[in-house]
């Protein structure tokens, strides 16, 4: 369409609804209030717009942080978005959406481009790649649903399209709007009309009543909850359904804090030979295991050490039904559980062994001169935590040690344990401040992760958030150093004085603390001041690792080396 069409389709458009004014009025029904970012100048028409409405945009330091900031707020409160300029700031967030894509966060990524009428005679604007469709062709392999809204005919229809994917299957999605695309007016008459479905409810019912019998005819009968309980909002179907039936549950790792962890019949995370062993045992020896919204990968079945017995499992996620060897096609989760509900089955009562009842620990005794252990910090963050409490942890001992943390609520445990990108965290954070700015969110970061996104607590100062952010200062790549025999260079990286920070990025307090009375100071005083941000630079005991991450490296070392 030339501009003199787009001018013709501007003057009979009986709505009145610019092409960029349609798409901030749909991210708001989606219930996104806040949209992260950088501008520059193929977005900035966008951006002021996107100023002027009710969403509020918050500047960041790089884009990667931005898009990590937009997961979290989407994990936390439903959707997320963010923004950004083409191919530079783009392509920059690329990273952020593979994670989010893979780890099921839905992001919607808003872009700028070159308008289209600058675009004929294919001239070298500046950040073009290698076409006018590089960025998009990227994102299209990284998202859900992608769409460039270049036709104003179709532009509203593509809106829709997109975030209706976002929405349904909790992944991220790309919009462009070419920059002169941003004020026009598209001539149709547009109304939202909702996806039809595709389920197939014959298949429901007899995978209902496939599972009822199985439910009913088991002795030991389990629930493993995954990361899709929470992306899909099903806590409380999952909760109804083994209350009703007194069903123990566990968790994977990526799914931790899906189920609030000091329910009654919540008995711990199931992470195969790398778990626990009492668990791991429990889950082990069931004879009817219902694995709802969980994936399969690597990390969360302890690499692969996990033995579920295909023959005992339901497995049902919202792509796929599997009863044993039977597969359903296109039956909803949530369907599917309130289906397994309103059956009441009549389901044995497996007993709980008083191990596995988990408690809300008490403060350990402080060991004065002790150096630190990443244990004894968890331990000691675990007497804190309560049900307004977030914790975000990041790639690394942070997560191994964090596993270890009783989470008091639903949903209040961040990380990216299955895409594992270091970094996530201290940006997640302002994502996860901005979307509940009333809870208490605590980070838990290696030194190399903090090195690489760090910066983003400057836009946590400048938006007045309080988080309180502990580094775990290993001087290097520890988790690395765990996977391969020898001493190599590249695991060291340069020590930095992680506490002095809140000065150069003005404002927030830091604290070094090399023993445990250093750490426990440091985390009262950081707890008991809810008007800043705060920064524990904690230095851990030479070669000292949580066991977690003892066992894993134990595993996952034969991979490495091939052996
Ligand atoms: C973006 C990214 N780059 C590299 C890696 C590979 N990697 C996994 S763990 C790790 C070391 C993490 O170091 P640190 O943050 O200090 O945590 P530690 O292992 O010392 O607890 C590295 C480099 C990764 N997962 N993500
Ligand atoms: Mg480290």
């Amino acid at each position: 369409m030339n501009s003199s069409q787009r001018n013709a389709a501007q003057r009979s458009n009986p709505s009145e609804v610019s092409i960029a004014g349609y798409l901030i009025r749909r991210l708001q029904d989606y219930g996104i209030a806040d949209c992260f970012g950088i501008p520059g100048d193929y977005v900035l028409a966008f951006y002021s717009l996107l100023e002027e409405s009710p969403i509020n945009v918050i500047g960041c330091t790089r884009e990667d942080c931005a898009g990590f900031a937009a997961d979290a707020y989407a994990r936390v409160h439903g959707m997320g978005a963010v923004c950004v300029t083409y191919c530079v700031g783009g392509l920059s967030v690329c990273n952020s959406i593979a994670g989010a894509y893979a780890e099921k966060s839905p992001v919607v990524m808003l872009t700028g481009s070159p308008g289209l009428n600058e675009r004929v005679n294919n001239p070298l604007l500046h950040h073009k790649v290698r076409d006018f469709r590089t960025q998009l062709d990227v994102f299209d392999k990284l998202c859900i649903a992608s769409t460039e809204l270049n036709d104003p005919l179709t532009a509203f229809s593509e809106i829709d399209r997109v975030l209706d994917a976002c929405h349904r299957f909790k992944r991220p999605v790309y919009i462009d709007i070419p920059r002169d695309m941003v004020h026009v007016v598209p001539a149709v008459s547009h109304s939202y009309r909702r996806p039809v479905s595709n389920d197939d409810q014959l298949a429901l019912e007899e995978a209902v009543r496939e599972s009822i019998d199985r439910l009913t005819k088991a002795e030991r009968p389990l629930i493993i909850a995954g990361v899709e309980i929470h992306r899909f909002g099903l806590q409380e179907l999952v909760l109804q359904l083994a209350e009703q039936a007194s069903i123990p549950m566990a968790a994977t790792i990526l799914g931790k804090s899906v189920i609030r962890e000091t329910h009654p019949l919540f008995i711990g995370l199931y992470e195969g030979a790398i778990g626990k062993a009492e668990v791991t045992e429990y889950v082990e020896s069931s004879d009817c295991i219902l694995l709802l919204g969980t994936f399969m990968t690597d990390i969360n079945l302890g690499i692969y050490t996990a033995k579920l017995d295909v023959k005992n499992c339901i497995y049902a996620t919202s792509e796929q039904l599997q009863i044993s060897y039977h597969h359903f096609p296109r039956v909803p989760l949530d369907q599917f559980l309130q289906k397994l509900i309103d059956a009441k089955p009549n389901v044995t009562r497996r007993p709980i062994p008083t191990d596995l009842h988990i408690k809300a620990p008490l403060a350990p005794d402080i060991e004065a001169e002790a150096p630190l252990r990443v244990s004894r910090i968890i331990a000691h963050l675990n007497a804190k935590l309560d049900s307004d409490t977030i914790v975000i942890a990041d790639i690394g001992d942070s997560l191994f040690a964090a596993t270890e943390l009783v989470i008091h609520d639903s949903t209040d445990f961040l990380s990216p344990a299955y895409y594992t990108s270091m970094g996530f965290s201290v940006p997640a954070s302002l994502g996860a401040c901005t979307a509940r700015p009333n809870d208490r969110v605590v980070v838990i970061c290696g030194d190399g992760a903090f090195q690489m996104t760090g910066q983003e607590m400057s836009t946590l100062i400048a938006q007045g958030h309080s988080p309180i952010l502990i580094v775990l200062d290993n001087h290097g790549y520890g988790t690395e150093r765990m996977l391969q025999q020898g001493n190599w260079n590249y695991n060291e990286i340069h020590a930095w004085n992680f506490h002095l920070l809140p000065l150069i990025y003005n404002g927030g307090r830091g604290y070094l603390a090399t023993n445990e009375i250093e750490f426990c100071d440091a985390l009262d005083e950081a707890w008991n001041d809810r008007t800043q941000l705060h920064l524990i630079h904690a230095k851990i005991a030479e070669g000292d690792a949580s066991q977690t991450l003892l066992r894993l490296a134990e595993r996952l070392g034969k991979r490495v080396d091939n052996t």
